[in-house]
């Protein structure tokens, strides 16, 4: 059986002459046009990157390697009696495009395991941070102080061509990837549990071995299967994933640019949109006490909020246009195991109300709830209630997409970043001559 790194190798190989091509003999091809709008706009729906990993259509959702979430779940391999996937297999489908066997997953799951020890130092820093400090702002730190076990920064000192670039790259993401987890669930028992720790199972899967140093029981195994295959990629325009691609292309190492997309999303207009809902979902539960709220009083909820110019967390998107099926997917995994769950019926309700709130409201372009909006309730549900903490689990998974993204970028000798800026005067003398 092929490694997936042999596997990687040959795919490299066979997508090189395309973007070779495509560079040398249609250049000068014009894809998209700029607008002033998007100048300013955050260069929204602007056309100017590309990535084979995951493509976000706005009405259908996000497709990893041309399946839909829905098909990912349904293909990929699972452990036996579990009903999510393997999250080493969502890695092999986004690096090599093609669904692992169980065997091949197995072999993934060991290279994880051979890579998942912290060193020493890395305790001592976390240990370092004081109490009151955003376990995001620990999980970025504790990645970046790892650039020091660069393979790819030790290689590319040492002179490395470029072609050879993205293995090294390869040999961080594998020890970085398999480290998050160690990270993560450290943190949360430095911040949360009197830095009582559980010590990893060296016979699990990542995020079966996840659930355990969290301290929980199935299905809380499942539920972070789920929650990292979910987050790993949603192409390459939002921030955390533009953040990663920006960085590395300067040829920062895996360690740097993970550390970096890390920072992005821990925006409230991003990731850290999951604790927002779950931090404004028990402040209604605080007013109500134990009553559930009618529709009216929801509907008076949300109007509050957006009248006192907030946003409703979990609600709106950039390019999606209808329902994310990542929150689709949650919510049918919380009507199998949670239906009864009190915060639940809060987002149960909110789904119903707030769309047509929105849509009268006439600002968000998408009144549809986003990934975020149930992400939460289900960690509470299963007892992990420092909503805090939520964002890192998105960052596990989502670093997942974009280091897979990151080594395609060297394999393919992606350019440095580098989009030219105007003065206002200039879009000014733009916008007089276009009348
Ligand atoms: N509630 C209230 N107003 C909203 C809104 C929401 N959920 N979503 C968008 N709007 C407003 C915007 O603030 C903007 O207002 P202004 O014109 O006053 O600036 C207007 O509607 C137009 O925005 P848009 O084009 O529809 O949305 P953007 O592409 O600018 O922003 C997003 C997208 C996600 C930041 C926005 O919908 C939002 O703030 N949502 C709430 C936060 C959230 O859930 N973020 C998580 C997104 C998923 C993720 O990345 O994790």
């Amino acid at each position: 059986m092929k490694t997936l790194k042999d596997k990687l190798r040959e795919k490299i190989e066979e997508a090189r002459p395309r973007t070779k091509r495509l560079i040398k003999e249609f250049g000068d091809v014009v894809v998209d046009k700029v607008t002033i709008a998007q100048v300013f706009g955050g260069m929204r729906g602007l056309k100017c990157l590309v990535t084979d990993i995951s493509y976000l259509d706005p009405m259908e959702g996000i497709r990893y390697r041309g399946y839909t979430l829905k098909e990912v779940f349904e293909k990929l391999p699972k452990i036996e009696g579990n009903d999510m996937p393997y999250v080493e297999g969502a890695f092999y489908l986004l690096l090599t495009g093609e669904i692992p066997t169980k065997e091949e997953v197995c072999l993934l799951v060991d290279e994880f395991r051979k890579r998942r020890i912290l060193p020493r130092y890395l305790y001592d820093i976390i240990d370092s941070f004081p109490q009151d400090s955003h376990p995001m702002t620990i999980f970025s730190a504790a990645i970046l102080t790892l650039h020091r076990e660069s393979f790819f920064t030790r290689k590319y000192n040492a002179g490395i061509s470029k072609m050879d670039y993205w293995e090294p790259t390869y040999e961080d993401t594998l020890n970085l990837l398999a480290k998050l987890p160690e990270i993560a669930s450290y943190i949360y028992a430095k911040l949360y549990r009197g830095g009582n720790r559980i010590i990893s199972d060296p016979n699990l899967d990542m995020a079966g071995n996840f659930a355990h140093m969290m301290g929980k029981e199935s299905p809380y195994d499942d539920v972070s299967r789920l929650h990292f295959i979910i987050h790993a990629d949603h192409e390459s325009g939002n921030i955390s994933a533009h953040t990663g691609h920006l960085v590395a292309s300067s040829l920062s190492d895996i360690y740097q640019s993970i550390s970096a997309m890390i920072n992005g999303l821990a925006g409230p207009l991003h990731g850290l949109a999951n604790q927002e809902v779950l931090r404004w979902l028990l402040s209604m539960k605080d007013k109500m006490g134990d009553n559930l709220p009618s529709e009216n009083e929801m509907k008076q909820f949300v109007w509050d909020t957006l009248n006192s110019g907030q946003v409703i967390p979990g609600y709106g998107h950039a390019v999606l246009r209808k329902t994310d099926p990542r929150y689709a997917l949650q919510r049918e995994f919380s009507l199998k195991h949670m239906a009864n769950d009190d915060l639940f019926k809060y987002v149960d309700l909110l789904y119903k109300v707030v769309p047509p709130i929105l849509q009268e409201h006439g600002k968000a372009k998408n009144p549809w709830p986003n990934v975020d909006a149930q992400s939460g309730v289900i960690q509470w549900h299963y007892g992990v209630k420092e909503y805090d903490f939520y964002t890192v689990l998105f960052g596990i998974g989502r670093s997942i997409g974009i280091t897979a993204n990151l080594i395609w970028d060297r394999a393919l000798g992606y350019s440095l970043e580098r989009p030219k800026s105007l003065t206002t005067d200039m879009l000014e003398k733009i916008a007089n001559a276009s009348k």
